[in-house]
């Protein structure tokens, strides 16, 4: 071997020993040295047995046998029967034993995506069974008991019934039909459409399995930006080839449907949804469509949205484009999200207000089949953004949240910042559309006004990277975002500590403070970027990195000076009564908090209020000091993490290890950038001295203001 091949085999070699790692996700299976608990209670396990014989259950089937081989030694085997002491018996509750069934108890305290785990006696015989109603509760119960075996959790007397909380659990590709993607950090698009639908890349199955692995039943493969190809027999071929992969795995396929495709692949004058011919030929098209792909969800629109076409082109409004498109899939089962992120050059109103404004007086008039798409927050996937009022006001239209996953205002695929912590904190927020305990979590998974369909999206963060999500932390950040859609009610805490296991490893040194770390990243970058209710002041177009100073783009509410407003008086968004009245959209209770400065979060602060440099917060600094001293708390936030991070080596593989603490280092070095540029900026409106404790820039503010991006990604 020459000694260039040598050299290109070895670093092979090394690289994919770790890729591996990367690669492998929250699924890890590493081999279990010291887990008394876990072993004590599975080593008399014999083997697993399954009742029936769909692919789902295949699925789970391997999935227990590769999980519980690779962390437990190689001993169980799979068995047609039960006989020996301890199995693992899977299957849906009407293929099991009647013997068995009744050791199961009631199946219907769950529904049909649910699992219930149980430790029975057959015979006098142990035995573990994991059953549902249907093969993919038992697949969804499957990769539960993995994650309990997987963190060391006691699997000793197991009575586990669970149940998702929502209908729709879905990603949202922003994917380009050219494999860019909008707002990616990841790398290309997944999806090979030049290969499909004959070459099935592996990476379709390992998606669909993560996904599965954390309860995820849909995904819309294509950019909410449309394009109207998607929809031509061409790529539906390609789309059914997904959807075939995607389907023993509980993932419903969906697709954006461009409003203009009438006019634009199928050649008619109008895409007017009371135009006979156009309602015609959504109906053949949803026709075309699912006879290719029987359990095909539905479509995501984005209308009359960014310079996307919509109703409002031909004097319609969104109940008219929305309740045509219902119709076209309601035959089938089909299903229409409808986004609700509209604000028009047109409309000298605050942003903040529009989609509110707009959609509000629609309440109750969308088809049963429609479900209206609502981003977490009024203006746009900020790192704090109050939760949207929408939430609170619409009690008769099945609402669903959007949330990005995809960290386009959050440092992309190179700050580490645990998202859950954010989604979590909107999912509780109180709306008091009913009265004081109606979270958002409330009005989404329908319990609070008995809405059928329900659902929680995700704008995805992944790309074909290695590993996925750019970043390994932001791995966390697609895990948990499954987790709480699976279950709103669920706790960042929890949601760290299982993926940390799960992912790196149980040894209590790493897990504590590494969740601590992930936990306080989230503050620290709202702190490093947006103290205080600031929003929306990122640079241009690619939105990384700091540009308050930005004004001269030709729409008003697209520059960073329509948000922060910083004058000789003062800085903030007046959304208060005295301004835009934004906090009038909200139940009386929130809006008299939000209204009045005292009473304010101050976290919400300059979000609804313009406030004085001179004003004192409740710690007893200026508004000025209090807000150079959070630019400052978010550098030394992230110099924590370091520090915490650099003692972890002992627990992480080396390459997942430099990884980490490398895009730390840039994370530091890009807080600092944050809080200098801002200060800079700031200080010229308040002409004041930065307070003690806050770091001198070493850069002036036109060093910052020069600093251009031309290729960012995701643009
Ligand atoms: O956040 C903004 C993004 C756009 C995106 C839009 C949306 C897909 O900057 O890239 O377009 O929101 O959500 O529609």
């Amino acid at each position: 071997m020459s000694f260039l091949r040598l050299v290109i085999s070895f670093c092979f070699i090394s690289f994919s020993a770790s890729a591996q790692k990367d690669y492998k996700l929250w699924l890890q299976y590493e081999k279990k040295i010291n887990a008394k608990l876990v072993t004590n209670y599975l080593q008399d396990i014999q083997g697993i047995v399954a009742f029936g014989n769909s692919e789902t259950l295949k699925i789970g089937l391997n999935e227990l046998d590769l999980g519980l081989n690779n962390m437990l030694g190689n001993k169980i085997s799979m068995k047609s029967k039960l006989e020996g002491d301890k199995n693992i018996i899977i299957g849906s509750k009407e293929s099991l034993s009647l013997e068995i069934q009744k050791e199961i108890g009631n199946i219907d305290q769950i529904n049909d995506e649910g699992f219930i785990i149980k430790s029975i006696l057959i015979k006098n015989k142990k035995q573990i069974v994991i059953t549902g109603k249907k093969d993919i509760g038992v697949l969804y119960g499957i990769y539960s008991f993995l994650r309990l075996v997987q963190s060391d959790k006691s699997i000793k007397n197991l009575n586990i019934a669970d149940a998702p909380k929502t209908n729709i659990r879905i990603l949202n590709h922003w994917d380009n039909l050219d494999r860019t993607v909008e707002r990616g950090y990841a790398g290309f698009s997944l999806w090979n459409w030049q290969k499909l639908p004959d070459f099935i890349d592996q990476r379709y199955i390992d998606y669909a399995r993560a996904n599965a692995s954390i309860g995820i039943n849909g995904t819309v493969l294509t950019n909410v930006n449309a394009n109207a190809l998607i929809l031509t027999p061409q790529y539906l071929e390609k789309v059914e080839a997904l959807a075939n992969v995607f389907r023993p795995y509980g993932i419903k396929v969906y697709l954006t449907a461009r409003f203009s495709a009438p006019i634009e692949i199928g050649g008619l004058k109008t895409a007017d949804p009371k135009d006979a011919e156009v309602m015609n030929w959504w109906k053949n098209k949803a026709a075309e469509i699912y006879k290719r792909i029987p359990d095909f969800g539905g479509f995501l629109v984005k209308a009359n949205s960014e310079g996307q076409p919509g109703p409002q082109n031909y004097g319609r409004d969104h109940v008219d484009g929305a309740n045509m498109l219902a119709d076209a899939v309601a035959p089938f089962g089909g299903v229409i999200m409808w986004r609700a992120f509209v604000y028009s050059e047109h409309d000298a109103n605050d942003r903040a207000k529009q989609a509110y404004a707009e959609f509000v007086p629609y309440d109750g008039k969308f088809k049963e089949n429609v479900i209206v798409q609502v981003k977490n927050g009024a203006i746009d996937f900020q790192p704090r953004e109050p939760f949207h009022p929408m939430f609170g006001a619409m009690p008769k239209t099945p609402l669903m949240i959007e949330f990005q996953i995809t960290q386009e205002y959050l440092g992309f695929s190179t700050h580490l910042v645990f998202l859950p912590k954010l989604f979590q904190e909107v999912l509780a927020s109180d709306t008091y559309q009913k009265g004081e305990g109606t979270t958002v979590a409330k009005v989404i998974d329908g319990t609070l006004n008995k809405t059928k369909l329900t659902g929680i999206a995700g704008v995805s963060n992944i790309g074909n990277d290695l590993n996925w999500t750019g970043h390994p932390f932001a791995q966390a950040n697609w895990y948990g975002f499954g987790r709480l859609a699976w279950n709103p009610y669920l706790d960042a805490e929890t949601i760290a500590d299982e993926w940390l296991r799960c992912t790196f490893s149980n040894n209590e040194n790493f897990v504590k403070p590494v969740a601590a770390m992930m936990i306080e990243s989230r503050e620290a970058v709202v702190n490093y970027m947006t103290p205080l209710g600031l929003h929306h002041i990122m640079d241009t177009g690619h939105h990384y990195g700091p540009g308050p100073w930005v004004s001269n783009l030709s729409r008003p509410e697209w520059n960073p000076v329509y948000y922060h407003k910083a004058d000789k008086n003062g800085i903030g968004f007046d959304r208060s009564k005295t301004g835009t009245n934004a906090t009038a959209q909200y139940a009386p209770e929130i809006e008299k908090t939000f209204d009045n400065l005292e009473t304010c979060p101050e976290n919400e602060l300059l979000w609804f209020h313009h406030v004085s440099w001179d004003y004192k917060l409740k710690n007893g600094q200026t508004l000025w000091n209090g807000l150079a001293l959070k630019y400052q708390e978010g550098v030394n936030q992230v110099a924590a993490m370091q520090n915490i991070w650099n003692k972890t080596h002992k627990y992480v593989d080396d390459e997942r290890f430099k990884e980490v603490q490398m895009l730390l280092e840039i994370q530091y070095k890009e807080a600092k950038w944050w809080r200098d540029a801002c200060l800079l900026y700031f200080q010229q409106y308040s002409e004041k001295e930065l307070p003690l404790g806050v770091e001198k820039s070493t850069q002036s503010l036109d060093y910052f203001k020069s600093l251009k991006f031309p290729f960012a990604p995701g643009n």
